[in-house]
């Protein structure tokens, strides 16, 4: 019997038994390996050079994606960051919550009754962490940022949280552990808004000599660091992030965490949160001209060198062999996203979107359809996979690797494609652009008819909205060139028929 076919079994019959101290290869079949959940944040299908880019070289990624499965049909749940964390964490159809993009001030998102990912884990007998962007709402509507703000990740089944709350470009710009502001000065507390600014405080309309980056749209709120953000903030000065040294300083809580608890007898899940390449691109100074695409490219490239540090750990820590690495993003690229930064102007023949069409915010492909790596040494033979995949399956399928019987309704068990062990992922998935939806089945997909703009122009990305049904090859067309809706009356209302049965339960 195959050994990754014995790890799939054996968990089941040893389930109380978590212990993962044991190194000999007989007994590797009992273990449950560490699992790091690798999320980046506005990522590109084409963004890696595993998956055709030529322009940027990401030698890291490429060492996950040619080393282990790499997906070409891997899919985030949504277009946006909120909706697909949402899924990614809990299992659940974002859209059944109307789950949409949160301001830094909003309230916890998950139940803390609800399932969720890390909850599983820790009934199977792991430690939970995550270290970088959280964006799915914090304590209560009325939360104080100065005292203890619940509940939050360590609520909903993280043992460990070093997060920030929403996102680069939103206030607040501080970093929260385990609910609890690092390095607040009491005597100057933070105060957040998200409707009016606090009387006398710089904003980037009142003070634009204060810039060090300039605004496009939105974005024109209070400056930190001379960046100007999305809400108001007075406040908590000794507790502010550098932005510049924001990759470091999560890369550092991580190292921290792998190195740590190697050493202890439960196995570990990470959710390591990566902010590249969202905007405010704010790359070290030593990436800074290392893509020769501007910051968009050096944060990339930033982010890959973090990779690198992060098998680096793994490796230095002895559990590569025992830790399975699941990499993907959390919506599709948008190259100008609110300030000037150069994305545009110097992209080149770069692709993000590698040959799908759209983008973030996008019903069509490029929206959802994300990088999606899975990489454990010695356990997945390096393949490529067409299996359809989505990052809202982890929970059932991570339950199935570790034992638990624990399920939610929208996700499935996908672990045989995770593992390359089966070329066969999901038949059919809901995906989600802006409360919107559209239905993948098989090579298909289908856009309903939909009002709103062809083109969100600030960004430059098509919508996918039209009066009409679109339908299409993905297999044959995936740059959705050519509506066969039309041409295949009988196929459209049959894939109608089934989306809207599930999309109304
Ligand atoms: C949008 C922001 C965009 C980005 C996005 C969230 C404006 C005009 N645009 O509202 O810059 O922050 O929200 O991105 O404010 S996400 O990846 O977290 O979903
Ligand atoms: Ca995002």
């Amino acid at each position: 019997m195959k050994l990754n076919r014995l790890l799939f079994l054996v968990p089941l019959i040893f389930s109380a038994w978590g212990c993962q101290k044991t190194t000999t290869t007989e007994t590797t079949a009992t273990q449950k390996p560490n699992i790091i959940f690798v999320y980046m944040d506005d990522l590109g299908y084409g963004d890696i050079s595993a998956n055709g880019a030529t322009e940027l070289k990401t030698p890291h990624m490429d060492e996950l994606a040619n080393g282990g499965v790499n997906f070409s049909n891997g899919y985030a749940s949504s277009a946006t960051c909120t909706p697909s964390r949402y899924a990614a964490f809990t299992g659940e159809y974002p859209w059944r919550k109307n789950a949409q993009i949160l301001p830094g001030s909003a309230p916890m998102l998950i139940s803390t009754e609800q399932m969720t990912l890390p909850k599983m884990l820790q009934s199977a007998g792991y430690e939970t962490g995550i270290i970088g962007k959280w964006h799915l709402g914090l304590g209560t509507h009325d939360k104080n940022w100065n005292e203890h703000i619940s509940p939050g990740p360590n609520e909903v089944g993280f043992d460990h949280s070093y997060i920030m709350a929403a996102t680069q470009d939103r206030v607040p710009t501080v970093y929260i552990e385990n609910g609890d502001v690092v390095g607040l000065d009491k005597n100057d507390p933070i105060e957040i808004d998200y409707n009016k600014n606090f009387d006398g405080e710089p904003t980037a309309l009142t003070n634009p000599e204060m810039l060090t980056m300039k605004w496009h749209h939105g974005h024109n709120n209070s400056i930190v660091n001379g960046i100007p953000r999305i809400g108001f903030m007075k406040g908590g000065k000794s507790a502010l992030w550098s932005d510049v040294d924001m990759a470091d300083h999560f890369l550092g809580k991580v190292k921290e965490f792998i190195s740590e608890k190697s050493k202890g007898d439960k196995p570990f899940f990470l959710a390591y949160t990566m902010q590249q390449p969202h905007v405010p691109r704010t790359p070290h100074p030593r990436f800074v001209g290392s893509s020769g695409m501007g910051p968009r490219g050096d944060v990339i490239m930033e982010a890959d060198w973090c990779i690198g540090e992060l098998l680096r750990s793994i490796r230095k820590a002895g559990i590569e062999e025992n830790t399975l690495i699941i990499f993907s993003s959390d919506n599709g690229p948008v190259l100008n996203d609110g300030y000037y930064d150069d994305a545009v102007e110097l992209i080149g023949k770069h692709d993000p979107k590698g040959g799908l069409r759209g983008g973030k915010y996008s019903l069509f492909d490029a929206g959802t359809h994300v990088p999606f790596i899975t990489y454990w040494k010695g356990k997945i033979q390096p393949s490529k996979s067409n299996a359809l995949v989505c990052q809202m399956d982890m929970i059932n399928s991570l339950a199935a690797l570790v034992g638990s019987d624990i399920k939610t309704s929208d996700a499935e068990n996908v672990l045989p494609a995770l593992l390359g062990e089966s070329k066969v992922g999901r038949e059919s998935l809901i995906l989600e652009a802006n409360t919107k939806t559209s239905f993948r089945k098989g090579d298909f997909v289908l856009i309903p008819a939909y009002k709103g703009n062809k083109l969100n122009k600030q960004v430059n990305i098509e919508l996918g909205n039209s009066e009409n049904i679109q339908l299409y090859n993905l297999k044959e067309d995936p740059a959705q060139t050519k509506n066969i809706a039309k041409e295949n009356p009988e196929l459209t209302q049959k894939l109608m028929k089934e989306f809207t049965a599930m999309r109304g339960a």
